[in-house]
């Protein structure tokens, strides 16, 4: 498992840094162990990136199909002081699920649908989930962090459950960059 931070975004950096706290970058990415390799949709990696408009968050898999009976929670932390995610966006993995971004219930999502620019699918050919949050979800929060969960109750038993960075823990603090 490793985090690096992206070179290009930490140069754009440089350019506000009297004006921004440098702690923050705008891209993230982690990869995450054969750890769940009872589920095909076993979680390999995980990047974000949080751009000027947009949250992008990638999550790759190692084998992803249409069949699948899988799901994905990307939870976003929009405020430290609050344990826990403040939004979740839940989506299926398999043809012809759907998608939706609600207010979280603890580490679940909730009825409470939020109103606001999303997109999400799953890329079979490429292995890859794709979430497109609209900052305006979170008010332009500068910052946000991110968990993403993958349950597959393929087979009807126990389901395989596979988290990145881990069960219940952020990514690094990701900055929007060059939006301040
Ligand atoms: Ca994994
Ligand atoms: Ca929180």
């Amino acid at each position: 498992m490793r985090t690096r931070i992206s070179l290009a975004a930490l140069s754009a950096l440089t350019l506000v840094t009297l004006a921004s706290p440098p702690a923050n970058a705008e891209f993230f990415s982690i990869d995450d162990p054969a750890d769940a390799s009872a589920s095909l949709t076993d979680i390999t990696g995980m990047t974000a990136r949080h751009g000027r408009e947009n949250l992008l968050v990638k999550v790759r898999f190692t084998e992803l199909m249409p069949s699948s009976a899988a799901g994905v929670s990307v939870f976003i932390d929009t405020d430290r002081a609050v344990k826990g995610p403040e939004l979740v966006l839940s989506s299926g993995l398999g043809n012809g699920t759907d998608f939706v971004l609600t207010e979280a219930d603890g580490w679940h999502g909730s009825d409470d649908r939020v109103r606001c620019d999303y997109s999400a699918r799953p890329k079979w050919g490429s292995d890859v989930f794709r979430a497109v949050i609209s900052r305006e979800c979170f008010d332009r929060l500068p910052s946000v962090r991110v968990s993403v969960k993958m349950v597959d109750q393929a087979d009807g038993s126990k389901p395989v459950v596979d988290w990145v960075p881990k069960r219940h823990r952020w990514s690094l603090p990701i900055g929007s960059g060059l939006s301040a």
